[in-house]
């Protein structure tokens, strides 16, 4: 048993707990009460009891300074209460914050790429064409060959074409195996299976050994079409694209066609749409020229028929092939290739998924 201290100067060890007491948590502010107001062994109550046997002056300046401190104790004991009490309901609160928005539903959106295809495919369904289509692993015949490349065509470099590490595939028709270069090996399978009259649109992926730059993807989607039948000229070439066009963009495009090359047509033409961007006055988007490039097209070449079994004294064609990816960027105004193939939300979000 301790020696009650009659000094006030004595209760200085009492005030730097009762300094403390803002530091304690729950717990320990429950034990820090007892253990200073208890009525049982608390400190401050067995200073107080100890008042009556002072001398008159001793207890009252010793009385005051004990009664200062109980009551700045039970002040700083309510206070650190109140303070852990609002602490703990701030917390609570947080869990089930009424002012937090509400989780965004996630919907998804058709692909732009996606879209252009479809709509393409209809267009040409609506004229009287049905869809093929075929491997993605060709032979060189199929790929090349029928198609009146040159044996020594540079796109049948390694360079440009991606051969897989397999066998060659022997006889006329074989050669090295490669992913197919465009989808042009398609129409070769559908004349020889079927033979004129023929309408087709051919949908799919072809693959180049090119790096992905803004422009440029090792894997892109086609859509070439082909019409082989009795008579057929370049009257309906021109037709049949010029319609395209103005359904697929609006009534009033303008299109226009430049010579070109092919190994696979003659002639061979290229077809420009007034820029979609700034409508012909020249932007950035069309290279200050007005038009856009958005296929390429021609008659086919009497090789590619005779090739095909079919008889090119008798039957004519025009064939056509287009980007889907690059008709997306026209149309949408998309300035890099990549934003087409990393499907970032925030980015195909905006283009609007509904048809
Ligand atoms: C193009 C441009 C011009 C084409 C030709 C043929 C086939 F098989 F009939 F000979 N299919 N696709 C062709 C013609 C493709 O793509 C730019």
């Amino acid at each position: 048993m301790t020696e009650p201290r009659h000094d006030p100067s004595d209760l200085s060890p009492l005030r730097a707990r009762l300094a403390r007491v803002g530091a304690l948590d729950a717990a320990a502010l429950a034990a820090e009460r007892i253990a200073v107001l208890g009525r049982k062994g608390g400190e401050l109550t067995a200073l107080l009891r100890t008042l009556p046997s002072l001398e008159a002056d001793a207890r009252r300046a010793f009385g005051a300074a004990v009664n200062e401190l109980k009551q700045a104790f039970e002040a700083a004991f309510d206070a650190r209460a109140a303070a852990l009490d609002a602490a703990r309901r701030a917390r609570e609160a947080a869990g089930i914050d009424l002012t937090m928005p509400g989780r965004g539903r996630w919907i998804g959106a058709e692909h732009p790429v996606t879209r252009v295809i479809a709509e393409i495919v209809e267009l040409f369904r609506e004229l009287g064409f049905v869809v093929a289509t075929g491997p993605e692993a060709e032979t060189e015949w199929y790929n090349f060959g029928a198609l009146n490349f040159p044996a020594d065509h540079p796109a049948m470099d390694m360079h440009d074409t991606l051969y897989l590490d397999v066998p060659e595939v022997p006889g006329d028709r074989g050669g090295r195996v490669l992913l197919r270069t465009h989808t042009s090996p398609v129409q070769i399978r559908t004349l020889l299976e079927s033979g004129p009259p023929v309408r087709v649109v051919i949908p799919g992926l072809a693959y180049r050994n090119d790096p992905f730059d803004a422009s440029h993807a090792p894997a892109f989607t086609q859509i070439e079409g082909l019409a082989v039948d009795e008579g057929i000229s370049f009257v309906d070439l021109k037709a049949t694209l010029g319609h395209f066009a103005r359904r697929f963009f609006a009534a009033d495009t303008r299109v226009r066609f430049r010579p070109s090359f092919f190994p696979f047509t003659e002639p061979s033409a290229e077809m420009d749409v007034g820029c979609q961007i700034c409508g012909g006055r020249g932007c950035a988007a069309c290279k200050g020229t007005g038009w856009m490039e958005i296929l390429g097209c021609g008659m086919v070449h009497p090789n590619v028929l005779s090739n095909c079994g079919v008889d090119a004294e008798r039957f004519t064609g025009f064939a056509f092939g287009m980007g889907p990816h690059r008709i997306a960027m026209l149309r949408y105004g998309i300035p890099d290739i990549r934003l087409l193939y990393e499907g970032d939300m925030r980015f195909l979000g905006q283009l609007g998924g509904g048809r």
